[in-house]
């Protein structure tokens, strides 16, 4: 049977709402902080809780789905086929531990490898934006229109810190040329900046959930999302993801050769 992704849009709705105000709840709270890949690379015991609690709703309400969660909840995927849910309970871990603000929750939806739908929510900021292709964007309920492409020197371009620091891919170059660089240390807040036009850019070493929703929500809305040889991002393994309106792409792509 087809999905319907007013439904799963709804659903989304319903889900990064709770799992916001859970969030928000259980600020004062202690929390258990260890480390993953590195000391810049964490989890909390509130990612995990967050990744449970999308997990048992998707396995309720759409048992038919794989997941593919960043804290393993999930399942092993290894191919696009089919109905997957894309589920980041908190991006931005980091700031979620030192700043308590500037950090998303987000979940992408993808069948067959193509977008359904993305949604993100600024847990701090109470910003939801949902949205794909089929259905249009909101943000707080109010439809965003596309954006239109802009000269490169007329914005700003959201980058990681490691990539900047050490002009990986050139972006130091790229940056010289548009209105400057800003580090958010979270990607889906600085897809919430392309899409409501914040930002004209936006590049960095992410994995598939960290770029899931903002690519299926981007898609709505002109916001094109690529790797650096420019084919679309795999969805299976991580790589340095460009985003934003075609014109940082033209620049960055003529960087590289
Ligand atoms: P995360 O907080 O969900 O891990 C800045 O660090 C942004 O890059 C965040 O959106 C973060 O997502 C993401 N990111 C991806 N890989 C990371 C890594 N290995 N270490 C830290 N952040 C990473
Ligand atoms: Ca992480
Ligand atoms: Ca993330
Ligand atoms: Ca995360």
């Amino acid at each position: 049977m087809r999905f319907d992704s007013f439904k799963i849009q709804h659903d989304l709705v319903v889900w990064l709402t709770v799992a916001g105000d859970k969030i928000r709840q259980n600020m004062a709270d202690q929390l258990h902080v260890k480390t993953k890949s590195g000391r810049n690379d964490l989890v909390t015991n509130r990612d995990k809780e967050i990744e449970q609690f999308y997990v048992e709703q998707i396995r309720t309400n759409y048992p038919e789905a794989k997941i593919c969660g960043e804290e393993g909840f999930g399942d092993d995927i290894t191919d696009l086929s089919g109905l997957i849910f894309f589920v980041d309970p908190i991006d931005g871990t980091m700031n979620f531990v030192k700043q308590k603000q500037n950090f998303a929750t987000m979940v992408g939806v993808y069948q067959d490898g193509q977008p359904v739908i993305g949604a993100i929510l600024d847990v701090m900021g109470q910003q939801l934006i949902v949205g794909g292709p089929e259905n249009g964007v909101l943000f707080n309920g109010r439809p965003l229109i596309p954006l239109a492409d802009r000269p490169i020197a007329d914005g700003l371009i959201g980058v990681n810190s490691g990539m900047f620091a050490h002009n990986i891919n050139h972006v130091q170059q790229l940056i010289e040329t548009s209105s400057g660089a800003r580090v958010t240390g979270s990607a889906g807040i600085e897809f919430i900046q392309l899409v409501t036009g914040q930002q004209i850019g936006y590049i960095s070493n992410l994995s598939p959930w960290d770029y899931a929703a903002g690519q299926a929500i981007g898609a709505a809305l002109g916001i094109e999302t690529h790797t650096v040889s420019g084919e679309p991002p795999s969805l299976l393994k991580r790589e340095v993801i460009i985003a934003g309106l075609p014109e940082i792409w033209r620049n960055f792509y003529q960087l590289q050769n």
